[in-house]
């Protein structure tokens, strides 16, 4: 047996017992929705919260209650939930929000929090554990007059199996690349 199979048999046993220590693989799965937001200002649009660079965030204008909304289609089980914060200014802005997750779509604020942000370093990314709340919305929203929400990465943790496998193939093989560690496919958005 050479060194290459030697390798490619320990990186397949990492991915194998990886999965069996956590019961399942954990799956971000933000990408796979649609955002939206209270209202914008400038160009900050609400899909910059999903495009993987911390530079690029949402923006709202001053007002009272604002709120990002990410509707993944379909009902999931949330383990938890990234925020990452701006880094060049105002990152007290953040300090109060809330993350809902749940299945009211017209009235978001019925849906539970699964947490209040106390407040996020500027540039830096914070976890919220939802410990699988139910839900098809995740919104973040800040209580109050005269607020301005901006997130610049959101991610929303799922695991799998646990959760209804999509139907797409390229997003199918995403997870089971995840398990495996064989390099991830880029899925188009659908
Ligand atoms: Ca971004």
């Amino acid at each position: 047996m050479n060194m290459r199979v030697v390798f490619k048999s320990l990186l397949f046993l990492l991915g194998f017992f990886s999965v069996q220590t956590k019961g399942g693989t954990e799956v971000n799965i933000a990408t796979w929705g649609k955002a939206n937001q209270s209202t914008q200002a400038y160009n900050w649009y609400p899909s910059n919260a999903l495009d993987g660079k911390n530079s690029t965030c949402t923006h709202t204008d001053v007002q009272s209650d604002p709120w990002w909304k990410l509707d993944l289609m379909k009902t999931y089980s949330v383990n938890r939930v990234t925020i990452t914060n701006r880094h060049d200014c105002c990152s007290y802005r953040i300090n109060g929000s809330e993350i809902r997750v749940g299945n009211n779509s017209s009235d978001l604020f019925r849906n539970p929090v699964c947490a209040v942000v106390s407040s996020i370093p500027a540039g830096a990314t914070y976890s919220y554990s939802c410990g699988g709340m139910k839900g098809r919305y995740v919104t973040v929203n800040i209580p109050g007059t005269s607020k301005i929400l901006t997130l610049c990465e959101v991610e929303v943790y799922v695991i799998f199996p646990g959760n209804s496998e999509p139907q797409s193939k390229c997003l199918l093989a995403q997870i089971r690349a995840k398990q495996s560690l064989f390099p991830r496919p880029k899925c188009r958005k659908e």
